[in-house]
């Protein structure tokens, strides 16, 4: 069988902000809520591509790097919990147009190299707890973190030992204008 890698596309969380979520989550949640996802592991899905071949990873990554958005800065200030997938999540109540457009862009090129896209609307998320089948309290973020986004990332996630690890693989700047005005 050839060779295939689960990925996905992301924003990767700085740590900073990863602790932060960490303690906040450990002070509103009990154990029971859910399997909480560990720090490294707090990311925001862009477009999930499920199992991809090294061609298809390949052109991909170029579609991906033919991508021109500007940065923005995303600020996480909304929390809740989708009883059907079971998750935790910490989201953003006005999603910033560039990651909307990001995200649309790799959701369309994906679709187009034929991975299954699903669907169902982008809703930008960052997910805290699986598992958490049980309607649990939902405290008011009281947060506004805000950070900005100069990058996005390919992830390739491995289940090893018991443990889901996702491990970035390929990472593109935003905001290349001078890659925009040299086309023109
Ligand atoms: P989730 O956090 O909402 O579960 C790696 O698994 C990432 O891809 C996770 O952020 C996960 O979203 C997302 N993901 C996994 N399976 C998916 C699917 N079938 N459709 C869309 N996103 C998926």
């Amino acid at each position: 069988m050839p060779e295939s890698k689960r990925l996905f596309f992301a924003i990767e969380l700085p740590a900073p902000v990863q602790r932060k979520i960490v303690r906040w989550r450990a002070e509103h949640f009990p154990s029971e809520a859910g399997r909480p996802v560990a720090a490294a592991n707090l990311h925001l899905t862009l477009a999930f591509l499920g199992d991809v071949s090294v061609e298809k990873q390949r052109a991909l990554a170029a579609q991906a790097g033919r991508i021109t958005q500007p940065e923005f800065t995303l600020q996480l200030d909304d929390a809740g919990q989708w009883l059907r997938s079971r998750v935790v999540w910490l989201g953003t109540r006005q999603p910033p147009r560039g990651l909307l457009q990001l995200a649309n862009m790799l959701r369309a090129q994906a679709a187009r190299s034929g991975c299954h896209q699903s669907p169902q609307p982008f809703h930008p998320h960052v997910t805290l707890l699986r598992d958490a089948g049980q309607a649990v309290a939902i405290p008011p973020p009281g947060f506004q973190w805000a950070f900005p986004v100069k990058e996005f990332a390919l992830y390739e996630s491995v289940f090893a030992r018991g443990r889901t690890r996702y491990t970035p693989l390929q990472r593109w700047t935003l905001g290349n204008t001078q890659r925009n005005s040299d086309e023109v």
